[in-house]
């Protein structure tokens, strides 16, 4: 007889997941998919943590080629101190899952190993290791690497599914608006003329071109709702409008601080405190659109699912980047679960390197059973005893099926 625990563990680990967010690609992107040992230990991630240990000047660092980089990281982070950081950690998960002997500590070897594999059954192992059904990528038309193959075209992976980012036109309007005119759209910096009709015609073109199934932005803490700025204008007269007329939602990622330290380059950027109240006017200003939000701080996460409460249009996800650690996803699985319920996506990876999906679903998993089992624990100390079925439906909510219907609703 399983207990209850071991059958929500199970559950757990066998439901396939819908990743809702990473910088991950469809292989006909080339280069763009990162994967391999050396992309791993290149990872912003570790980069950061390594420059706690280096004494090199950052230029330095940054002449290196990826592989004499990845060589100073697993020096200083693996062999000169135990790996314990969540990302150190993540690495030698995928090393292990693979079946590689980590504890060699052999580079060489590693990278050996890596060379073996050819990508599209690297991302297939990949897929089967995390047990991942569905990924969402994160795709900008104003990126020069990556727009141009979705003017090309290319046969779709229907692994990848792709997400309509747009951060330069909601928080840099008037850096935006030279491109959006070179590729034949009549926009002015001063919003004035037809410019709102052409920002959605913009939007269209790429919801179209790309299948997107959301639309998102990441703000810094500073974000506020309604105010005077060009953000706001783009969300009232361009965003709002599109999202009604394609079902389309609004996803908001709030509170990075960009490049409080530039010389460490993607590695530099930090978070801080943001006004959730911003979010709740959005989400009561607009009862027809829907939102996705996440936070950086953790201390805006309880303000944010007290929000959820409230406005049934926001469905809240993920813990991001600083938030992605065992203590705190745990803290904030068990408050959002106590709060809201199953009406949310406690997990998302923001993965940058394919491997990357094995550790971080590898190590939310534990986590989510663990909060899950006891809460089911709590519902049978009443004399409600979850069924299986009723399990397997709730995993299957919170690892993406709540959110594929809260994006079909
Ligand atoms: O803006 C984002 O989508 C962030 O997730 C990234 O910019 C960030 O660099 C990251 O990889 C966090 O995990
Ligand atoms: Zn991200």
């Amino acid at each position: 007889m399983h207990t209850l625990r071991q059958t929500v563990t199970e559950i757990v680990q066998t439901t396939p997941v819908f990743d809702i967010h990473t910088h991950l690609y469809d292989p006909a992107f080339g280069e763009l998919l990162l994967w391999g040992i050396d992309d791993l230990l290149t990872y912003h991630y570790l980069i950061a943590e390594g420059f706690r240990y280096f004494d090199m000047p950052y230029e330095k660092f940054w002449a290196l080629t990826r592989e004499q980089q990845a060589e100073h990281l697993w020096q200083a982070l693996f062999l000169e101190h135990s790996p314990i950081s969540e990302a150190c950690r993540g690495v030698l998960t995928v090393l292990n899952k693979l079946g590689l002997d980590v504890n060699r500590r052999d580079l060489p070897a590693i990278r050996q190993h890596f060379a073996t594999w050819k990508v599209d059954d690297y991302i297939t192992k990949t897929c089967e290791l995390a047990n991942v059904r569905k990924i969402a990528m994160t795709n900008s038309p104003f990126d020069d690497l990556e727009r141009p193959v979705w003017e090309r075209g290319f046969t779709r992976d229907p692994r990848f599914v792709a997400a309509l980012r747009i951060d330069q036109l909601l928080v840099d309007f008037p850096g935006a608006v030279p491109k959006l005119r070179a590729w034949g759209y009549e926009v002015n910096a001063d919003f004035s003329g037809k410019t709102a009709e052409e920002v959605r015609r913009f939007l269209a073109d790429w919801t179209k071109r790309i299948d997107a199934q959301y639309c998102m932005v990441s703000f810094g803490p500073d974000f506020q709702y309604p105010d005077e700025s060009t953000t706001t204008k783009v969300i009232e007269r361009c965003l709002m409008p599109h999202g009604r007329e394609h079902g389309q939602a609004f996803a908001l990622m709030i509170g990075v601080r960009r490049n409080v330290n530039p010389e460490l380059r993607l590695a530099g950027d930090s978070l801080g405190l943001s006004d959730v109240g911003a979010v709740e006017r959005l989400c009561a200003a607009f009862p027809d659109n829907k939102f996705l939000c996440t936070m950086l701080a953790r201390e805006n996460q309880h303000a944010l699912c007290v929000a959820a409460r409230k406005f049934r249009n926001l469905h809240v996800f993920g813990c991001w980047w600083f938030m992605n650690n065992p203590s705190i996803i745990e803290e904030i699985t068990r408050m959002r679960l106590e709060l809201i319920g199953l009406s949310c996506t406690p997990q998302h990876s923001d993965c940058r390197v394919l491997d990357q999906l094995t550790y971080k679903w590898a190590h939310s998993r534990p986590i989510l059973a663990k909060v899950l089992a006891d809460k089911y624990e709590d519902l049978a100390a009443t004399g409600w005893e979850p069924t299986r079925a009723e399990i397997e439906r709730d995993v299957h909510g919170v690892l993406g099926g709540a959110l594929e219907a809260f994006l079909r609703s």
